[in-house]
């Protein structure tokens, strides 16, 4: 059996189509809106709503880790509109109905930091199945997906608790093959080579691989990792790529 398995999609409907061409099963590990692009302003939720020029600026207050100025700028942009969540909460909508039309059937989805949970029940069709915090058995092994990432300056949407997305974690036992959004806790995983910051990674995801060695651990988050892929004991940490950019599945025989 082909697995095919994506993650980081950011608006890439297109890619998304063709994803799973080839294989039985497509496995999508998050993060499928985008709300700011890093490497072209002009594209995301932010650019649609307060143009290009805003967008730079915010952006390169980010970049350089301003945050306060960041935040007092974004404020500053979210009150210039009347409505202002309604207006993201249509943007959002846009970019899901494209995602989840696009997305092949059957998958297996969990949630990104730049998701929005409550928004996705509706834009679901028969073949795609959402886990969080949960098993199911494909082609003859068992699969644990947990969503979301935790908490940080940049105040994603889905950021949960330490605590909480460690009991999510634990609650998964002995599985063969950890979907996770974010990785386990390992430098050489979190350091992103262009953004040239580490991300956050879980120290709990870290401990049950190192407890139950599953055979693979699969996730994305870090677009641009110092290394794609490393071995804790025997199981096999891979980074599935960017998909957004790259428009490449990795692909899983089981
Ligand atoms: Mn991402």
């Amino acid at each position: 059996m082909r697995i095919h398995v994506v993650s980081d999609v950011h608006g890439n409907a297109e890619a998304l189509k063709r994803s799973a061409d080839g294989a039985d099963a497509l496995i999508c590990l998050g993060d499928l809106i985008l709300f700011l692009d890093y490497s072209d302003h002009g594209q995301g939720i932010f650019a649609d709503l307060f143009g290009q020029e805003n967008t730079d600026h915010f952006i390169a207050l980010r970049t350089a880790k301003r945050f306060d100025e960041a935040r007092a700028f974004s404020r500053e942009m979210w009150a210039s509109l009347d409505d202002a969540w309604a207006h993201v909460e249509r943007a959002v909508q846009r970019q899901y109905a494209e995602l989840f039309a696009a997305l092949p059937t059957p998958a297996y989805l969990t949630y990104g930091n730049v998701d929005i949970p409550r928004m996705w029940a509706e834009h679901l069709r028969p073949g795609h199945h959402v886990l969080d915090g949960e098993t199911t058995e494909i082609g003859g092994l068992r699969f644990g997906f947990a969503g979301g990432g935790l908490r940080t300056e940049y105040r994603t949407p889905h950021e949960l608790d330490d605590d909480v997305y460690a009991a999510k974690i634990d609650a998964l036992g002995e599985v063969d093959v950890l979907c996770t959004h974010i990785p386990p806790e390992v430098p050489e995983l979190l350091y992103d080579t262009v953004a040239r910051r580490f991300e956050r990674g879980s120290v709990a995801v870290r401990e049950l691989i190192e407890r139950t060695q599953p055979r693979y651990a699969l996730f994305g988050h870090v677009h641009q990792p110092l290394a794609a892929r490393t071995r804790i004991g025997r199981t096999e940490c891979v980074n599935v790529g960017h998909f957004r950019a790259r428009g490449v599945p990795f692909a899983l025989t089981v």
